[in-house]
C-alpha cells in the first residue's frame, strides 16, 4: 500500500490488514474533519462540474465521499428545488420550510404507485411507500414493514410521516370507498385523523420547530389480504408533561390550550371560566401564532373519531380546570382555611370538592405505621403539588385519548394480515441543560442509531453479493459501548439511577453523582468535571457530547404522585376524570407503585417492545435534514446540516471505503489475474515448445522411422528377392538336381 493509500485509511481510520476492512473507528465529536490532502484533487475535480452536481440521485454515487462533496451535492439539488436524494438504502429529505406545490399532489402519487419500476423516478418518499407497500406482499409470504424518519427537531419527521400515511390512505383505500361521499365512515379519514388529535395535544410550539412533536409516535397501518387499509393502530412514547406546568424559556405550552383560547365559543368560554383577555401563566405568549386556528379542526377530527359531545366537554374542562390551576399562587401567609377564587374555580372545572383541593394542596400526609400524620407543606412543596396534579390528569388525559383512538381505528386482528409502522420519534437533543427527558430520547436515539447502521450496512453487503462482488465484513464500531454504558448490566446510569429512585434518600443527587463516579468510572462514553459548579456528567453519544445535569434527575425518574392528589381526582364528578383515575394503571402512579415503575423502567421497556417490532420488520429510513437553524424558507446552511447529516456521511463514508477497498481488491485481483496469465502464458510457452520439440522429435522419429521402415521394407524387399532367388536357385538346383538323379537312375 502506497503512503496515500495509508494517510486515506488513517483518515478513514480503519486499517487494511491482509485485505481486510477492520474497525472503522466513528469519531462522534469532530462534525468538522478537515480533508485530507490526497483527496482533494479529485474533490477538486468533482466540484468542478457544478453544473452537474444536482443530477446526483444518489449521495453514494458522489465520487469519493466527503462532507465536501456531499455537502455540495445537496446543496446544488436544494438551489433547483430538489429535495429528496438517496444516500444507499437510505432517504435524505431536506426540509424546504415552504410548502412546494404538486409535490405530494393525488396525481404524483398515482403516478408512482402505477410505476412498474418507480426507483427508477426521481427520489421521492413516494418511493420509498411505494416499495414498502409492495414488499409487504412478499414473495413467499407477507412481510411487515417500518418506516423509520428520523432527524433533528423541525427537519421534517412529523410532515413526512403525514406524507406517508396520506399515500397509504390513497393508494390502500378500496375504490368502492373512495367513490363514496360518506367521510365520517371512512377508515382512511379516521386513520388521518388521528394525526391533527394527537398533535394538538402532544405538539407544542419551542424555539426550534412552531409544531414540535412532544412525545414519539409509532403507527401500524394495519393492510389485510387484499392489502387495503383497514385500520390502524398507534403507539406512543414518553410525552414531555413537564411542558403543561413548565415551559422553557420563549417556549409555548401544548396547542390545545392556545387553540382553546382562541376557537372558544361565548358559551364555552362561560363554562370554561375563560375570558376573551385572560391571562394564564401557564400559556406563556410567543412570537409565532401558528396552529392556534385549528380548534374547529381538531373538534372535526374528534367528531369523526366518535368523541361525542358530552366527551369533548369533559375534555376541554378539564384543560380549562389546568389552566387555573396554573394561576393558583401560593403565599406562606395564606390561611389555609379560606380557598382563594382562583383555586375555587379550578376544582370547580375539576369536578372536585375545593376545600379537599386546597387541604390536597397543601397538606401532606404522612403515614407511621397505621396512623397519619398531617404536616404542612412549604411554599415551594404546595407549588410542586400544584404542578404534579397538573402533570398527571394531562399525562393521563392524553394516554385516554391514545387509547380511544386506537378503540376507534384499530381493526379486527382477523381482518387484517400485515402492517406497514410508520416511526416518528424525537430527535437527538442537546440543549445547555439536559435532563432525565433528554437522556431518554438520546437513549432512544442511540438504539435507533445501532439499529440504522446495522441495517445500512447489511444492505449494503447485500447489494455486493447480488453484484457478484467480493467484499470483507466491515467491523463497524458501533455504539454498543455507550449503550451499555446508559441501560447495561449490571451497573450503568439507568440501574444507578433506578436504585437511587428505590432507597428514596434525602440526599440523593449527591450519592447519585458519587455513585457514578465510582462504579461508572472505567466506561471511556463518560466523564465528569470536577470543578463545575452545576454537577453533571458528560455522555458521549454517535451524535456527540451531551452534558446531563445530576440535581432533580432521581426526583424525575421516581416521578412521584402523591397518593392524596389520586384519590381526590377519583372523587371528581367528571365522568372522565373519574375513570382515568379509577382504572388500575393509576394504581402504579401513587407511592405505592413507586418501587416497579420509575420512568428510565417503563422507557426502556417500551422502547424495547418497540425495537423487537422492528427486527421482525423490513425497516425503510428516511433521514430529514433541516437546513438552517431559523426555519427559512429555501435557506442552506452547510453547518448546519453538516452538524446533523454527520453521522450518516460516517456511515456512507464506510460504504465509501467498502468501495474503495472493493476497487482495491478488485484492482490487486486484475494485477495477480494478469500476473497469473503472464505466467500461464509463459508455462504455455515453455509447454509448448515443449511440445513442438516432442512433435518435431517425433516426426523426426517419424521420419526417421518411416525412413528405417522404407529401409526396412528395401531390406525386406531384398531378402525376399534373395529369399525368392535363393528360392529359385534351390528349386532350380533342386531340379538339377533332380535331373541328374534322374539321369543316373537312367
Ligand atoms: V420535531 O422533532 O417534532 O420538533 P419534526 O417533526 O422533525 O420536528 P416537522 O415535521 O414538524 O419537524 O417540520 C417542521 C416544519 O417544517 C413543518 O411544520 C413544515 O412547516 C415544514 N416542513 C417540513 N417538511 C416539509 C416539506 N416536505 N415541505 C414543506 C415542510 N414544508
Ligand atoms: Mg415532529
Amino acid at each position: 500500500m502506497n503512503s496515500a493509500d495509508d494517510r486515506r485509511n488513517v483518515r478513514a481510520g480503519h486499517r487494511n490488514g491482509g485485505g481486510t476492512v477492520t474497525g472503522f473507528v466513528h469519531k462522534g465529536h469532530s462534525p468538522h474533519p478537515s480533508l485530507d490532502d490526497s483527496l482533494e484533487g479529485e474533490i477538486r475535480a468533482f466540484l468542478t462540474d457544478e453544473d452537474q452536481l444536482h443530477t446526483y440521485d444518489d449521495l453514494t454515487k458522489v465520487n469519493p465521499v466527503t462532507p465536501t462533496t456531499v455537502l455540495k451535492c445537496l446543496q446544488a439539488r436544494y438551489r433547483v428545488k430538489v429535495f429528496y436524494t438517496h444516500a444507499g438504502c437510505t432517504l435524505v429529505a431536506l426540509n424546504p420550510f415552504q410548502p412546494i406545490p404538486d409535490l405530494y399532489s393525488l396525481d404524483v402519487m398515482k403516478e408512482y404507485h402505477c410505476a412498474s419500476q418507480p426507483q427508477e423516478f426521481k427520489p421521492h418518499i413516494f418511493i420509498v411507500a411505494e416499495e414498502a407497500y409492495r414488499n409487504v406482499q412478499g414473495q413467499l409470504e407477507p412481510v411487515n414493514q417500518s418506516l423509520v424518519v428520523s432527524g433533528e427537531s423541525g427537519a421534517g419527521k412529523t410532515w413526512t410521516s403525514r406524507c406517508l400515511m396520506k399515500y397509504y390512505a390513497t393508494v390502500a383505500a378500496s375504490s368502492s370507498v373512495l367513490k363514496s361521499q360518506d367521510t365520517v365512515e371512512r377508515i382512511e379519514r379516521r386513520v388521518l385523523d388521528s394525526n391533527p388529535i394527537m398533535e394538538a395535544f402532544g405538539n407544542a410550539c419551542t424555539l426550534r420547530n412552531n409544531n414540535s412533536s412532544r412525545f414519539g409516535k409509532y403507527i401500524q397501518l394495519q393492510l389485510d389480504r387484499c392489502q387495503l387499509l383497514v385500520g390502524a393502530s398507534v403507539q406512543t412514547y414518553l410525552l414531555e408533561k413537564t411542558r403543561v406546568a413548565c415551559q422553557p424559556a420563549n417556549e409555548r405550552n401544548f396547542h390545545i390550550f392556545y387553540q382553546m383560547m382562541k376557537g372558544a365559543t361565548d358559551e364555552q368560554r362561560k363554562e370554561w371560566k375563560m375570558s376573551h383577555d385572560q391571562r394564564f401563566v401557564w400559556l406563556p405568549k410567543a412570537e409565532k401564532t401558528i396552529e392556534e386556528d385549528c380548534f374547529h379542526d381538531t373538534v372535526e377530527a374528534m367528531v369523526h373519531l366518535g368523541i361525542n359531545a358530552e366527551k369533548q366537554r369533559q375534555i376541554f374542562k378539564i384543560l380549562a380546570g389546568i389552566l387555573q390551576l396554573g394561576n393558583v399562587n401560593f403565599s406562606s401567609s395564606t390561611d389555609e382555611s379560606q380557598p382563594c377564587n382562583l383555586q375555587e374555580q379550578a376544582a370547580e372545572l375539576l369536578c372536585v370538592p375545593a376545600e379537599e383541593l386546597q387541604l390536597c394542596l397543601r397538606v401532606r400526609t404522612l403515614k407511621a405505621g397505621k396512623q397519619s400524620v398531617l404536616k404542612p407543606c412549604s411554599q415551594a412543596e404546595c407549588s410542586m403539588r400544584r404542578d404534579c396534579l397538573a402533570k398527571v390528569i394531562y399525562a393521563q388525559l392524553f394516554e385516554w385519548l391514545v387509547t380511544f383512538i386506537n378503540n376507534s381505528i384499530c381493526a379486527d386482528k382477523s381482518t387484517w394480515c400485515n402492517f406497514i409502522g410508520v416511526l416518528d420519534v424525537y430527535g437527538f437533543e442537546c440543549f445547555q441543560i439536559n435532563n432525565l427527558e433528554q437522556l431518554c430520547i438520546n437513549y432512544a436515539n442511540e438504539k435507533l442509531q445501532q439499529h440504522f447502521v446495522a441495517h445500512y450496512l447489511r444492505a449494503q453487503q447485500e447489494e455486493y453479493v447480488s453484484e457478484g462482488l467480493q467484499w470483507s465484513f466491515v467491523k463497524y464500531q458501533d455504539n454498543q459501548s455507550c449503550l451499555d454504558l446508559i441501560e447495561g448490566s449490571p451497573v450503568s446510569v439507568f440501574s444507578l439511577l433506578n436504585e437511587e429512585s428505590r432507597l428514596n434518600r434525602a440526599s440523593d443527587a449527591k450519592t447519585f453523582k458519587v455513585r457514578l463516579e465510582k462504579e461508572l468510572c472505567d466506561n471511556v462514553n463518560i466523564s465528569w468535571d470536577k470543578f463545575s459548579k452545576v454537577p453533571h456528567f458528560t455522555v458521549a453519544h454517535y451524535a456527540g457530547k451531551v452534558n446531563y445535569q445530576i440535581q432533580g434527575m432521581v426526583e424525575k425518574n421516581k416521578d412521584p404522585v402523591p397518593p392524596e392528589l389520586i384519590s381526590l381526582l377519583q372523587k371528581s364528578e367528571n365522568a372522565l376524570l373519574h375513570q382515568i383515575f379509577t382504572d388500575r394503571e393509576a394504581e402504579n402512579m401513587t407511592s405505592k407503585g413507586l418501587s416497579k415503575v420509575t420512568v428510565v423502567s417503563k422507557f426502556k421497556n417500551s422502547l424495547e417492545s418497540l425495537m423487537k417490532i422492528l427486527h421482525t420488520t423490513t425497516p425503510h429510513y428516511t433521514r430529514c435534514i433541516k437546513p438552517n437553524p431559523d426555519c427559512k424558507p429555501l435557506t442552506f446552511k452547510k453547518e448546519e446540516v453538516i452538524m446533523h447529516f454527520f453521522p450518516l456521511i460516517l456511515i456512507m463514508g464506510c460504504k465509501a471505503n467498502l468501495l474503495e477497498d472493493q476497487r482495491k481488491r478488485i484492482l490487486s485481483q486484475c494485477a495477480f489475474s494478469i500476473q497469473c496469465c503472464w505466467l500461464r502464458y509463459q508455462r504455455r510457452r515453455r509447454q509448448a515448445r515443449r511440445q513442438s520439440a516432442t512433435l518435431i522429435q517425433a516426426v523426426v522419429r517419424s521420419w526417421l522411422v518411416r525412413r528405417q521402415v522404407q529401409r526396412w521394407n528395401r531390406a525386406a524387399a531384398v531378402i525376399q528377392n534373395t529369399w525368392r532367388k535363393w528360392r529359385a536357385l534351390l528349386k532350380s538346383l533342386a531340379e538339377a538336381e533332380l535331373d541328374d538323379a534322374k539321369d543316373l537312375v537312367k
